[in-house]
């Protein structure tokens, strides 16, 4: 029994024990790919997606790229985190104000509840037609509706992950914003009322020879006795094109702008074939995770290969104490 992890015991988390032989304090499911590149006919591929508990089973916003190659948001429901019944049908946003952008193009979910109500988080095109990429926000008590919010920042801007409870009294982000020189260092910004968005705070920049090209904040924090557990994604450029993989880090409870623990090596990266070989090669992007507070068991989604959707678990106290065994901070 472990009581690291604040929050909800999950005693039908999807689970499997760390193979035999495997040294590793991150191990992924043998099954992997848990979800194939097409869960219906129109669908291209479907990866970094993001799931939650959701009544007696789970519900997540998956990632859908058609085969027009359009990137769309659609839901799906499971009854054990594994078998997912995914949406033909992108969800359909229900605008909050007029004013807002009508839907065009957004990936990369992120999934947070806080309080009764599930946060959607995602990169989402500001302008019709344009390029121009920031972070959307919309909420839904169901799973049926979702109700879009303003835009949170101006673009450019991706991955955007909320923390699952108020902060100093406010809402609270970690996103990436970009651009050419300056590719990208994780933020944190708070908002009172999901729609203006303020106390900006650099949390942390490339700094590891995997991730140093950028970064981006990974699943929703978990919060734990030694702080929030944030997974995150880095980029290393090579000769052929770049490489993304996943490592961790430990953020302050109170400030979370503050890193305390920075683990060097990655957790996970692409060796495997469906990580190496797919739409984009080389790429395991983390969205999001499943926790049980009891035992300490964490299962984390990943999208490989911008095609298919993978899984691997950890357990925390044995992840915390390998973080602190491979600090950067000393
Ligand atoms: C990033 C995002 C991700 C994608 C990754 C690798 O910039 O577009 O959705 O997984 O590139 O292609």
């Amino acid at each position: 029994m472990s009581k690291t992890i604040i929050g909800d015991a999950l005693p039908n988390i999807p689970w499997k024990a760390r193979p035999e032989g495997c040294t590793d304090v991150v191990w992924r499911d043998p099954e992997n790919p848990i979800i194939g590149r097409f869960p219906f006919p129109a669908a291209n591929s479907v990866f970094n997606s993001a799931v939650v508990p959701f009544k007696d089973g789970f519900a997540g916003v998956f990632r859908v790229d058609l085969k027009t190659r359009k990137q769309e948001l659609h839901v799906g429901f499971s009854k054990d985190g594994i078998n997912w019944d995914i949406s033909e049908k992108r969800i359909e946003f229900i605008k909050t104000k007029d004013e807002i952008d009508d839907f065009s193009v957004g990936y990369d979910p992120r999934v947070t509840k806080i309080g009764d109500r599930y946060y959607v988080a995602w990169c989402n095109m500001f302008a019709v037609g344009s390029n121009t990429c920031t972070i959307g926000l919309a909420y839904t008590d169901d799973f049926e509706n979702f109700y879009q919010l303003e835009n949170c920042f101006l673009p450019y801007n991706r991955n955007g992950t909320m923390f699952p409870e108020k902060i100093n009294g406010n809402f609270a982000m970690l996103s990436r914003p970009f651009n050419d020189s300056e590719p990208g260092c994780i933020f944190y910004s708070e908002s009172p009322d999901l729609n203006f968005w303020g106390n900006h705070r650099h949390v942390m920049s490339p700094s590891t020879y995997w991730d140093w090209l950028k970064i981006g904040a990974g699943p929703t924090p978990i919060k734990t006795t030694e702080g929030w557990l944030l997974f995150y994604h880095g980029v290393q450029k090579t000769c052929s094109d770049a490489c993304y993989s996943f490592g961790a880090v430990i953020l302050d409870l109170e400030k979370p702008w503050i890193v305390k623990h920075h683990c060097e090596p990655y957790l996970i990266a692409p060796t495997e074939l469906y990580e190496q070989v797919g739409d984009v090669s080389m790429v395991c992007f983390p969205c999001a995770t499943l926790q049980d507070a009891e035992t300490g068991r964490i299962s984390i989604y990943y999208g490989a290969a911008d095609t298919v959707v993978a899984m691997a678990y950890t357990q925390v106290d044995e992840l915390i104490k390998y973080i602190k065994d491979n600090d950067m901070i000393k």
